[in-house]
């Protein structure tokens, strides 16, 4: 199929779900809680938590050099995950309970092509290495030895790193082991990055530390397409935060994503995902989870269990940071 022939399909199926709205189209228009762009009135990205300006604005300049949106979405959260001040992406985040920080990423197109990598070491940037499981592999995820391995026959470096302030938190929380999943009250959490170029082509990507002092050999969400990371785009975008297992249970973004599809706004969709993981659980004190998306019209919003997500959002206007609704107080 050709490049024109599939974006015929996907603005056609997205006019559709406009109609099913009552979406005009109109740009700054309010539809379901949800912002709608005019078509062709993009570049829209969203990514989580307040460090996600530094990343959107690395997206949009790569953009605006002419890049395209999967590299937008890759090099954004590259700088997040260089930035070792951050301690839940990246070579700069919590260890696991033994002491080793362990990384998760992945990357999805507009065509659903995706690269996942999962519980890696020492490397900067999962990112990279997932799009590259993407692009010269027959596989979507590669996990553990396994991938290190593979990242390093295919050019990407270790990278060492020892970080006393983490070495020392990590020692004391070790002398009580106390385990238990706190994501994210204190705003810095992992980054989901969804974006849609000018032209409406969609991509997104999700890299993270994930939760301090987990089990050894845990994986949550950020990896998991369909759980961290959602996009299809004949249907919209979607990438999730938070404690992971509840993401997975629920195939969180990938509910987004099928809601969105039905012609839900992405707010109402974000806010059901959100309502199903509610539903589906006893206790969830303490625990945040946060929804982003952008349907294929253009549409985008987000939506959290429990006040404090923040998110940033890029357009043509600019780049600000929204404070998402949620659910619980
Ligand atoms: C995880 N969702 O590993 C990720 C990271 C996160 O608070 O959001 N941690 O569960």
């Amino acid at each position: 199929m050709t490049q024109d022939r599939r974006h015929f399909i996907k603005l056609g199926l997205a006019g559709t779900a406009a109609l099913a709205t009552g979406c005009t189209g109109q740009e700054g228009t309010k539809v379901g809680g949800s912002v709608v762009l005019a078509k062709g009135k993009g570049p829209i990205i969203l990514s989580t938590w307040d460090h996600g300006m530094p990343a959107n604005a690395k997206a949009m300049e790569v953009l605006a050099n002419g890049g395209s949106v999967l590299d937008a979405v890759e090099q954004g959260v590259m700088v997040t995950e260089s930035d070792f001040t951050n301690r839940s992406v990246g070579l700069g985040g919590n260890p696991d309970r033994d002491g080793h920080v362990t990384l998760d990423a992945c990357i999805q197109d507009h065509e659903g092509r995706a690269g996942s990598v999962a519980f890696v070491q020492r490397f900067e940037h999962p990112i990279s290495i997932a799009r590259a499981v993407m692009e010269k592999t027959p596989h979507v995820m590669l996990v553990g030895a396994g991938a290190e391995r593979w990242a390093l026959e295919n050019g990407f470096e270790r990278k060492d790193l020892v970080l006393d302030d983490v070495q020392a938190a990590w020692r004391k929380w070790a002398e009580t082991s106390q385990y238990k999943p706190v994501a994210n009250i204190e705003n810095h959490d992992t980054i989901g990055l969804i974006a849609m170029d000018a032209e409406g082509w969609l991509a997104g990507s999700c890299t993270t530390s994930g939760m301090a002092y987990k089990i050894h050999g845990r994986v949550g969400d950020s990896p998991i397409i369909g759980a961290g990371l959602f996009v299809d785009g004949e249907a919209g975008a979607a990438c999730a935060t938070g404690v992971g297992e509840l993401m997975i249970r629920t195939a969180g973004s990938h509910t987004v994503v099928e809601l969105m599809r039905q012609g839900r706004s992405p707010e109402e969709a974000c806010r059901e995902a959100a309502d199903r993981i509610i539903r589906k659980h006893k206790d969830l004190s303490d625990m945040q989870v946060g929804f982003l998306a952008i349907r294929a019209d253009g549409a985008y919003g987000g939506f959290a269990l429990r006040k404090g997500f923040s998110y940033a959002l890029s357009t043509v206007g600019g780049t600000t940071l929204q404070q998402s609704q949620f659910e619980l107080a």
